[in-house]
């Protein structure tokens, strides 16, 4: 068995360390308000860099404060100007030895703003230059981050909801509340997830050349991620966007032998994705559709009745793209624990 899915069936239980710990998550959200913090920075680098985009969605959709997902590079390059003692900078690495979100962290302490990491390695070295970690013993063997991914985006999205709760914001109580269940849904999505092995044959036989994947707000981090573990597994062309922009201009790629992937999550932006779904269709198009929603459930792929406020749903609805990646990676031939050119983490830049 591979580690790359033998490992994204091991998400479950990773989950599972995570709340064990949440107490350490609802600390450092307390140390956030009595620091008096007013703009919040998550950096990462790759697949880290997507789980800052899916885990502050909490805190977009429920609060006024300042957030901005970062790449760890974007941001010490040009956003250092924003940091000071009332911002906080978190980075997210698996490895904790990234050189950019090494570079990010350090960079943000001489400013003096308040520094966390959020890692899958408890004696990573960024764990030592922060002002406060959280880190959970979660080991992959395979470059291809998976269970990691989910790992650290229930770890964020439990930060963003438990800052909500300790600001009194009335969703942050029930935010709160759900988080509880994301281990149990996790079992849930990687079952039906399951499925995806047979569309990922029924691409390899189409003799798809692409993918788009699109998603607006956090089924947005969900899309970016998805597309990453075909490029990393598969080498196939695969691009992620926010679902409306694909209107305006991408639409033109429709006939070429692409495949779009879109993620219909129940909530805010549910209502436009439909009409995109019936639009490509109208165009000739059979998108894959990922969704928690009964609306789409007559779309071609995956529905999974997934009740979950749409900000926690990233660390649960990715596992079905992380194995519809595996499954076509392996049905093209592929190994996906030697992906091209890739190492667990970057030294330096
Ligand atoms: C970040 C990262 C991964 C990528 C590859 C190289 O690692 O860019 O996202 O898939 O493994 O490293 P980390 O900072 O999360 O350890």
């Amino acid at each position: 068995m591979h580690h790359m899915y033998r490992e994204i069936r091991e998400t479950p239980e990773a989950l599972l360390k995570v709340k064990r710990k949440m107490e350490e998550i609802r600390e450092i959200a307390e140390n956030l308000v009595e620091k008096g913090i007013k703009r919040i920075f998550a950096v990462g680098c790759g697949t880290s860099y997507y789980i800052a985009v899916g885990g502050l969605y909490p805190l977009i959709k429920y609060s006024n404060i300042d957030v901005y997902p970062l790449p760890s590079s974007e941001f010490f390059l040009n956003y250092l100007n924003k940091v000071d003692s009332k911002a906080a900078v978190v980075g997210i690495s698996r490895s904790g030895s990234t050189a950019e979100t090494l570079e990010a962290l350090k960079r943000a302490n001489r400013r003096g703003g308040l520094t966390i990491a959020i890692s899958c390695n408890e004696e990573a070295e960024m764990l030592e230059i922060v002002d406060k970690s959280f880190a959970v013993k979660v080991e992959e063997k395979s470059i291809i981050m998976t269970k990691s991914f989910s790992t650290m985006s229930y770890a964020l999205s439990c930060l963003s909801a438990h800052y909500l709760k300790e600001i009194e914001i009335e969703e942050g109580k029930i935010l709160v509340g759900e988080l509880e269940k994301i281990p149990d849904v996790s079992k849930i999505t990687l079952e039906k997830g399951e499925v995806a092995r047979e569309f990922a044959k029924k691409f390899v036989e189409e003799g798809i050349r692409g993918f788009i994947y699109l998603g607006s707000g956090p089924a947005y981090a969900l899309a970016l991620e998805g597309s990453l573990k075909i490029k990393e597994t598969s080498y196939s062309m695969s691009e992620a966007m926010p679902t409306l922009e694909f209107r305006h201009g991408p639409m033109a790629l429709l006939g070429e032998k692409i495949k779009l992937v879109i993620i219909a999550l129940e909530g805010d932006t549910l209502e436009v994705t439909l009409r995109l779904i019936q639009e490509v269709k109208e165009k000739g198009h059979a998108p894959f559709v990922l969704t928690n929603s009964d609306k789409a459930a007559e779309v071609e792929g995956i529905y999974i009745p997934v009740g979950l406020n749409e900000t926690l749903t990233v660390p649960v609805m990715i596992t079905p793209l992380q194995l519809l990646a595996y499954y076509y990676c392996v049905s093209k031939g592929l190994n996906p624990d030697k992906p091209r050119h890739l190492v667990k983490y970057v030294g330096r830049f």
